[in-house]
């Protein structure tokens, strides 16, 4: 089910979860400021989603919140993840669902990084 993303963050939801090494990952990268690990329903041949490591619902919550750093830090790891996993060429797609018309499911912000196929237009 979608979310709304000016909901209260939720504690218990399954990021923060896989966050605190509750629920297994496949995870490909870590640092103070990021966790990435593999989608488990992946939409291209590379499906990866990056996590801010701070309590935040969505882009929206983070973009509001967050201080510099952590900002700072999550914007240079979701490149780094990218860059380490060899997607810069041909190339990737970045998507942050934000709320309820986004589809938004999981209320801890994440970023999908999509690759491994020409992925078309956007919005196809
Ligand atoms: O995307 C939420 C994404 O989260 C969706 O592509 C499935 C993925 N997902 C859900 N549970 C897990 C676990 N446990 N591991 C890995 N990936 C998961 P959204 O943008 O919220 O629609």
């Amino acid at each position: 089910m979608p979310i709304d993303a000016t909901q209260p963050y939720d504690d218990g939801n399954i990021f923060a979860r896989i966050l605190r090494g509750e629920l297994p990952a496949k995870r490909v990268y870590e640092d103070d400021f990021a966790l990435a690990f593999h989608d488990i329903n992946p939409q291209a041949p590379t499906h990866i989603l990056v996590i801010p490591k701070g309590a935040y619902v969505s882009w929206d919550d983070f973009s509001a919140r967050a201080g510099d750093a952590e900002i700072a830090g999550f914007v240079r790891a979701v490149g780094q993840v990218a860059r380490a996993a060899g997607l810069v060429e041909p190339g990737y797609r970045l998507l942050a669902n934000t709320g309820l018309d986004s589809h938004q499911e999981v209320p801890h912000l994440h970023v999908h990084i999509f690759a491994g196929r020409p992925l078309g237009p956007m919005l196809a």
